[in-house]
């Protein structure tokens, strides 16, 4: 198998700015057809056309684990401030503390990343290393039988069901890590309102109306119990292949 991994950033004044990314693990006879898919969707972002795209095609030496998908639910929210509070009520059912949220709240409001921040979910304290590149998850792929089943009961609550697939892999990985509490994700995208947050306790919960049209805010946070090995965590999300069944 073959890992597959697009970035495309804008750059100026020599610092680049992330635009999108996407990510996926596949046979080697379709690497070529993605590729195709992949660079097409680097230059039709609605955050821009960018002036670099990284394409990366890795063939995968080590073995796939499997991991369980992340029950999905989709609830109405009819403004974000509504979204915010019902998000906060989860997360501090949780444990997570109001510091840590409030620290999530303020990177996906105020820091443009290509990954995501890690948050003490006690003292809210950001744990990544990179504090402006963030934790990416990768080497990720949905089983074509989870994704067709999904596909069928999320089709009457999205109009992207692609991103909302590629949504529950990342989240899917990311909570099957022991220490991780929660993720909380905000789309980058301008016109995407729908964002999530998902735990091992609730599973996936899109939440509709996470912020509104034309905002261009967004990003992830993972909430971690310490003690924690940062380093096998990162190398977990970021190097470990995974197939979601
Ligand atoms: C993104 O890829 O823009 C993040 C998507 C988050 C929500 C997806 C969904 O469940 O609708």
């Amino acid at each position: 198998m073959w890992s597959l991994r697009m970035r495309a950033a804008k750059i100026e004044n020599d610092a680049e700015e992330h635009i999108s990314g996407a990510e996926g693990i596949y046979n080697f006879s379709e690497v070529e057809r993605l590729l195709k898919k992949f660079f097409q969707r680097a230059i039709k972002h609605s955050n821009g056309m960018p002036d670099k795209v990284i394409l990366t095609i890795e063939k995968i030496k080590e073995p796939i684990h499997e991991i369980k998908a992340l029950t999905v639910k989709t609830i109405f929210c009819s403004s974000p401030d509504d979204a915010q509070n019902i998000s906060r009520e989860y997360l501090i059912n949780l444990g997570i503390s109001e510091k840590a949220i409030v620290t999530a709240w303020n990177v996906i409001k105020n820091h443009k990343m290509r990954g995501a921040t890690l948050i003490d979910a006690f003292t809210g304290e950001r744990l990544e290393p990179d504090k402006k590149r963030g934790v990416r998850v990768s080497r990720i792929q949905m089983a074509t039988k989870k994704r067709l089943q999904i596909l069928g009961k999320i089709k009457n609550f999205t109009t992207e069901p692609e991103r909302v697939i590629e949504a529950i892999t990342v989240a899917s990985k990311v909570i099957s890590f022991s220490e991780i509490i929660a993720e909380i994700c905000v789309s980058d995208n301008p016109d995407y309102t729908t964002g999530y947050i998902a735990s091992k306790e609730s599973g996936y919960l899109r939440l509709l109306n996470i912020k509104n049209k034309g905002e261009h805010i967004g990003g992830r946070a993972f909430f971690v119990k310490s003690p924690v090995d940062l380093n096998k965590m990162i190398e977990f999300l970021e190097r470990t292949p995974v197939i979601i069944i």
